[in-house]
């Protein structure tokens, strides 16, 4: 029997040889399979609109290019853990009220007038408003607007579904979920940060807020100003906050938004976690690894984890506003999250 017959016949056996797979099991570092990338707006929006003319939303239920990551095609994700979608509804229309394990939440990038029902709650979208549809919420979209609306998806199901395999889904059985509270409500009872409701809600692993609205955003920053001169690498970043927890808004994603100043260069960073960018207003330059990439008004890009990364904004005389998300909340709650400026180590820009 040659070593090769060994070889085969422990395979058969249905084991292998640790000693053919170190590298693999155990790399020196970080070997993520997602590449840094860039999806550009203007190219795909005229798209988005054309499938909003030829495909109903009986055909497509959720009308969503997804944002594929060139090295994690298959199953689909935008990087490590988790993925983003372009969601395009038009005047009119309804998308079915359904549920999932997966967490998801909305950013609008365009459009006014429509809403989504969040068990029972519906709350209303305007661009720059980040919407809450956590774990097992049953949630439907409804468009009453005249325009077209866009907005970025996000979920962590490459991460329940591909990793963990503890995805279930199920329809609501009718279309639409009846209105059973308020509109607005969570948003309304929370928003004033410092006075939060003090009688009993109900805990929950994510936020109990239905929209974080751009509207306090805006006033966040401009409360802000130019007295704080904000972090090295992403500017003035400010994190959405669970108000029950002053933790992320969701147990697997953490989103932020950031204001870089005209001519802001960040220095590098990288960090164990995976990472979604969307441009909200301006342009620049994110440096990643050894990708650069050049992003303009409402582009999406993708930072693999243990990627060198460096943010610049290329105007001089206007602020750009970047939303992003990453699965740092899985990563910390399990003891994974490093963070690391490279250019105070040996290993150089990584
Ligand atoms: C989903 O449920 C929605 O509810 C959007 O709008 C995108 C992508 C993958 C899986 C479920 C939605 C999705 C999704």
């Amino acid at each position: 029997m040659t070593a090769q017959d060994s070889y085969a016949a422990v395979e058969a056996l249905g084991t292998a040889p640790l000693w053919r797979y170190y590298g693999d099991v155990l790399p020196a570092q970080p070997k993520p399979s997602a590449v840094p990338y860039l999806w550009s707006y203007s190219a795909l929006r005229p798209y988005l609109l054309r499938f909003l003319k030829e495909l109903s939303l009986e055909e497509a239920e959720r009308r969503v290019l997804m944002l594929v990551n060139p090295g994690m095609a298959e199953p689909p994700a935008t990087t490590t853990s988790l993925y983003a979608g372009l969601q395009i509804i038009g005047p009119g229309e309804t998308a079915q009220a359904h549920r999932h394990t997966a967490n998801a939440f909305r950013y609008v990038i365009e459009g006014e007038g429509a809403y989504t029902t969040v068990n029972g709650e519906r709350v209303h979208m305007h661009p720059g408003d980040l919407l809450l549809t956590p774990n097992w919420h049953w949630h439907d979209h409804h468009h009453e607007g005249a325009e077209p609306m866009v907005w970025l998806d996000a979920l962590d199901y490459p991460l329940t579904t591909h990793c963990l395999d503890v995805n279930f889904f199920e329809l609501y059985g009718e279309r639409s979920q009846k209105s059973s509270v308020p509109d607005d409500m969570s948003s309304r009872q929370f928003i004033h940060g410092q006075l939060a409701p003090a009688w009993e809600i109900p805990h929950t692993a994510a936020s109990p807020v239905g929209n974080y609205p751009w509207a306090e955003t805006r006033r966040a920053f401009e409360a802000i100003a130019d007295d704080a001169e904000g972090s090295a690498t992403e500017g003035v970043l400010l994190e959405y906050k669970n108000p029950l927890t002053g933790g992320p808004v969701l147990p697997t994603m953490g989103c932020r938004v950031s204001r870089l100043r005209p001519g802001f260069r960040g220095v590098p960073v990288r960090r164990t976690s995976g990472a979604v960018y969307h441009v909200v207003q301006g342009s620049g330059v994110a440096q990643v690894g050894d990708h650069r990439l050049e992003w303009h008004d409402k582009d999406v890009f993708a930072v693999p984890p243990w990627h060198s990364f460096e943010l610049r904004n290329a105007s001089d005389s206007a602020d750009a506003y970047l939303f992003s998300f990453t699965n740092e909340p899985v990563l910390r709650a399990l003891g994974f999250f490093r963070e690391e400026l490279p250019e105070d180590t040996d290993s150089g820009r990584g």
